[in-house]
């Protein structure tokens, strides 16, 4: 058999390497958790969503009393995955003396499970003191803790009740060390929600007629994408169907539109995602849990939804 030349080795590994990834998303095989990322003294974080993990928007950015300089004053840096190389790279924002930075989770939440749920990827192999807090709605903000030294993640259970879910991270630098300069302050790469359910959200005006709970035709290739997504999370999932309006028309009327939505919604999926009946729960939650101001026809568009949440199996 003749040698392959290198550029052609290269491209087929690369291949087989980019087909093995797509085969094995990070919850297919918790025992081997190919989703692991490297932390703070090169700890391996394992995270069940992958790549979903991170946050993904900012919300605001305020540098502090002694700010750093540019480039290095980016907020948008510590968005998506980890991809810090070296110092002098503007993969990583430092947040300043002083300085807060406030992200929020698009594609997920995040949530209370055993151990550690929150995880900063700082760069450097100190931990510069950092204060945390999270929020479900971006107003009440609960105060988690702060890391430190070798200490980068967090654990939520003292703040988070029972079933609760966590849209927004806060993180406020508090330390005296590395202040001022050029990364003065915290330098931040990424951030985690090891604790995390999926969130595929989908608008209402896609999905139904307004004011309807029956599918639309056009609801169909929606559906069908996220059946593909449950799908390939596995038979380890527990889903939670939640519908929600906007604030128009009566508390009561809206209950019972949300909840015949969440139900339309699960109908059509479960005829192509065969989960046990005690992994799904749907409930209507009406005008209660705004994402959007409800002063606007934009925010009100925002607000009329049907949202999925997805936990990965917590076979570990
Ligand atoms: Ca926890
Ligand atoms: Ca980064």
């Amino acid at each position: 058999m003749p040698q392959s030349p290198p550029l052609v080795r290269r491209v087929l590994a690369l291949a087989a390497f980019l087909i093995a990834g797509l085969q094995a998303p990070a919850w297919a095989a918790p025992d081997d958790c190919p989703g692991a990322w490297y932390g703070a003294g090169k700890k391996r974080i394992c995270l069940p969503l992958g790549a979903a993990s991170f946050a993904d928007r900012v919300v605001s950015f305020t540098p502090g009393a002694r700010p750093s300089e540019a480039p290095f004053d980016n907020p948008a840096a510590a968005l998506g995955e980890p991809d810090y190389q070296r110092t002098s790279r503007p993969d990583f924002v430092s947040l300043g003396c002083d300085g807060t930075l406030v992200l929020a989770f698009a594609d997920n939440v995040l949530v209370d499970v055993d151990g550690m749920d929150l995880y900063v990827f700082e760069v450097g192999p100190y931990v510069e003191e950092t204060e945390l807090a999270i929020s479900a709605d971006g107003r009440d903000w609960r105060v988690v803790g702060r890391i430190e030294g070798a200490r980068a993640d967090v654990d939520i259970a003292s703040v988070a009740r029972p079933g609760e879910r966590f849209r927004f991270v806060r993180l406020r630098n508090v330390g005296r060390k590395g202040c001022g300069g050029r990364h003065s302050g915290a330098d931040i790469d990424a951030v985690a929600a090891v604790g995390a359910e999926l969130r595929l959200s989908f608008d209402a005006a896609v999905l139904f007629d307004v004011g309807q709970a029956e599918l639309r035709p056009q609801a169909q290739a929606e559906l069908a994408t996220a059946a593909a997504r449950l799908n390939a999370m596995g038979s380890d999932i527990r889903v939670t169907v939640e519908g929600h309006t906007d604030s128009t028309g009566s508390d009561a009327d809206n209950l019972r539109l949300s909840e015949a939505r969440a139900r339309a919604v699960w109908a059509h999926l479960a005829a192509e995602v065969a989960l046990p009946a005690a992994a799904v729960t749907i409930r209507g939650l009406g005008e209660s849990r705004p994402v959007a101001g409800n002063d606007s026809d934009e925010g009100h568009a925002l607000n009329r939804r049907v949202e999925l949440l997805v936990a990965p199996g917590r076979g570990r």
